[in-house]
């Protein structure tokens, strides 16, 4: 049986591909342990600075798959578990890592494969991508962090009426309302996915997993808690090479190259 998710490193960027596009790429356990460990595997990953996350096929991610959901319903085994121990610690992994994450959307991205989506710090959409809450259509709740990220996105009514009334959001729609940064043609996404992760990877990769910090706490802290946070993620990157010779190359009227560190 093929591999259900691929990783790959290649200039800087790792590529995380869903690789079971005869089923929607719809997360099955073996699946979801396989995205778990890569997910971590790209945090840990030194050679890595920037990852994009993609879906093989007409799906970008359906979600739970419901085949085995219903197996499990049917054995008395409800949930499961796997929101602890599956999504869970792949949402805190990918809005976690410090470093950019791309989410290059191929196709639909329905319930738990929004939230992975809307997990990632940069989403470029395919002409041909959709975005649907889904839970509610089957009786669930949002998981997979989908109502923290969804109302930081286009904010509480919004999201409200997308996941109470759980309707399709094609990627026109999807843009305006803000839950993508950019739109294009399905045969551009891969390359333009690509380019705009190689291009966070030759950054100040340290400044980059500032950036991230500093925004998780503000979302949830005062704002002299939020100043004080910043202060200490300056420190960390007033030590870092980059800084110093970014500034340098300013003042010579110089391009900088960053060195992740
Ligand atoms: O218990 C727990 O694990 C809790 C965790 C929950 C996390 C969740 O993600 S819950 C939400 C689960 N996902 C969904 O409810 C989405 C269900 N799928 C759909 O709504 C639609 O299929 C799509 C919007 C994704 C795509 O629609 P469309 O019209 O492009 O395709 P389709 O014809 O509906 O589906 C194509 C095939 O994929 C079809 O199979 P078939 O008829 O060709 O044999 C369909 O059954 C299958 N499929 C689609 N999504 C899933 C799936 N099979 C299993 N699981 C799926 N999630």
């Amino acid at each position: 049986e093929a591999e259900t998710v691929l990783y790959d490193v290649t200039e800087g960027v790792a590529t995380i591909t869903l690789n079971r596009p005869q089923g929607m790429n719809a997360l099955t356990a073996g699946m979801k342990a396989a995205l778990r460990e890569t997910v971590e595997r790209a945090a840990a990953d030194g050679e890595a600075r920037a990852v994009v996350l993609t879906g093989a096929g007409r799906a970008f991610c359906a979600g739970q798959d419901l085949r085995e959901h219903a197996d499990n319903l049917a054995a008395g085994k409800g949930l499961d578990g796997t929101v602890r121990e599956h999504y869970n610690p792949i949402v805190l992994a990918l809005a976690g890592m410090a470093k950019p994450v791309v989410a290059a959307v191929n196709g639909v991205a329905a319930g738990a494969g929004a939230s992975l989506a809307y997990a990632c710090d940069l989403v470029v959409a395919s002409e041909k991508a959709s975005f649907a809450t889904a839970f509610t259509r089957i009786g669930l709740a949002p998981d997979s962090g989908m109502s923290w990220t969804l109302q930081r996105l286009v904010g509480r009514a919004k999201a409200a009426e997308l996941l109470l009334l759980a309707e399709p959001v094609k990627a026109p729609e999807a843009l305006a309302l803000g839950l993508v940064s950019r739109v294009v043609p399905a045969d551009e996404l891969a390359p333009a996915s690509v380019e705009l992760a190689r291009r966070l990877a030759a950054g100040p990769t340290v400044a980059y997993g500032a950036v991230k910090a500093a925004l998780d706490h503000a979302a949830t802290h005062d704002l002299a808690s939020s100043l004080e946070r910043e202060a200490e993620l300056q420190d960390l990157c007033e030590k870092t090479a980059d800084h110093h010779n970014a500034t340098e190359a300013f003042l010579n009227k110089e391009q900088p190259t960053f060195q992740g560190r």
